[in-house]
């Protein structure tokens, strides 16, 4: 059959089966909500995107190892910044991940879009989550602990075990067959907590934690509480560590059931308000209101459900183009990825360069780490490279420290001119190739 018939045939069918759902109009949300996502798998033209998808996916592969690995690999960027990538990186599912402070709602949302608890979940009005959750398709429902996830090599978490123990003893994946687990995986984090005290108990930098989960996830579903507006000095880090993807971030008024429409108006503009303070950003954020309790809503105010419907039918609208963008995401992902080790590779050449030949190298280094910044500047002038692109000063310095910068590699321009070419010729035409089949 023609890509063309089975492009118009699927979207035929979506709209017929769109419109009919209207009709079936009032549904409780959450049946109208699990419907329509379940089922856009299998009415949208899957198989054009499934064949373009994996054809671009194993093209990014091919130019990894053939370009842009043996740069990485010269100039160390996975000790410094980020593993090296695998097959089970490029070809993990998109994810969702969830985070928030305690009680927002994060495991009831989950439970909401699957119609179903994942193993081992609890829900409750105290801190319950207390582990990284990975809730993704298996055949059997069960919890894997996390030491063991983070070996396996069809699992794209291997660069979590550079947390360390303590962070991998919270942190599980759990399974279940489920068919939008087919589409989509999601990440239940604990909740962040409000006290000071409480972040120096945690035995792992959970900061870094949230930020691998953000690099690798598709949304990242900020929830608040109307009751719990206070953003923590903790959730304030979590935000800062989100940093690069605030285009993934959306942000949900969640249990907006429990207040009234007076009150909502009010918890409205109050959470407008310190989001601008803690995001920094000139732009105003979107939040979506939502409830996604199983009980039925009973904020009957002047806005009412349609409200409530609205908001919901327009988050769902962005999460059901997750398995649509996925793809360009990988691709983004990609081309940000190969750029810092560009970037990575011109830092660490010119540490070497600034070594001195024969003698004093031991002062030479010390100096080199103590004046970093200044050396991130020249580098930065040389190359015509954006600030804002250059690594955190303070965890170059970290890991510098152990390395003999003598030992360095020297700049290899050819290494970098096929990078170059990877991103100027290679994708482009991949794209060429296989967005027009
Ligand atoms: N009224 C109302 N209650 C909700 C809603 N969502 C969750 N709840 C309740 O809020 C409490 C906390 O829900 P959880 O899903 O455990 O919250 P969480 O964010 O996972 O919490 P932690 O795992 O502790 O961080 C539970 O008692 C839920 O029943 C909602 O939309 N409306
Ligand atoms: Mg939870």
């Amino acid at each position: 059959m023609s890509i063309y018939r089975v492009l118009s045939r699927s979207s035929r069918t979506f709209t017929l089966l769109s419109s009919s759902h209207s009709l079936l109009k009032p549904q409780p949300f959450s049946t109208t909500f699990f419907h329509q996502f379940s089922s856009f798998p299998h009415q949208s033209p899957n198989e054009i995107f499934k064949f373009q998808h994996s054809e671009i996916i194993d093209g990014l592969k091919r130019l990894y190892i053939q370009k842009l690995m043996p740069l990485e690999v010269t100039y160390r960027f996975n000790d410094f910044v980020s593993p090296l990538l695998t097959d089970s990186d490029f070809d993990a599912k998109p994810m969702v991940l969830l985070l928030g402070q305690y009680s927002t709602g994060k495991t009831t949302f989950i439970k909401h879009m699957l119609q179903n608890s994942y193993p081992g979940a609890h829900i409750g009005p105290e801190p319950t989550t207390d582990k990284f959750v990975v809730v993704m398709s298996g055949p059997d429902e069960r919890t894997i602990p996390g030491n063991t996830v983070a070996v396996q090599a069809d699992m794209p978490f291997g660069g979590l075990t550079s947390f360390g123990t303590a962070f991998l003893s919270k942190f599980e994946c759990s399974t279940m067959p489920h068919p939008l687990l087919e589409h989509i995986t999601f990440v239940d984090s604990p909740g962040v907590l409000s006290g000071e005290k409480q972040r120096l108990e945690r035995s792992y930098d959970f900061t870094g934690v949230t930020s691998w989960f953000a690099a690798k996830s598709d949304i990242i579903l900020l929830l608040f509480d109307p009751h719990k507006l206070d953003i923590s000095d903790e959730f304030k880090r979590v935000i800062t560590s989100l940093k690069g993807h605030d285009d993934k971030i959306r942000v949900v008024l969640n249990k907006a059931d429990q207040v009234d429409t007076q009150q909502l108006m009010r918890i409205y503009g109050a959470l407008m308000w310190s989001l601008g303070k803690v995001f920094n950003i000139p732009e105003i954020m979107r939040v979506y209101i939502g409830s996604f309790n199983d009980q039925p809503v009973n904020n009957i105010g002047v806005l009412g459900n349609e409200l409530f419907e609205r908001e919901q039918e327009d988050l769902l609208t962005d999460l059901k183009d997750i398995p649509k963008k996925a793809c360009d995401r990988k691709i983004n992902e990609f081309v940000k990825r190969a750029r810092a080790a560009k970037i990575h590779a011109y830092i660490i050449s010119h540490l070497k360069k600034e070594m001195p030949i024969v003698i004093g190298k031991a002062k030479a280094q010390q100096k080199l780490i103590d004046n970093l910044e200044v050396e991130f500047a020249k580098v930065q002038r040389e190359f015509h490279l954006p600030a804002g692109d250059f690594p955190n000063v303070d965890h170059f310095k970290e890991v510098l420290s152990v390395y003999n910068i003598d030992k360095f590699e020297k700049l290899k321009p050819k290494m970098i001119q096929d990078v170059d070419d990877m991103l100027a010729h290679d994708i482009p035409n991949l794209l060429k190739t296989f967005r027009n089949s």
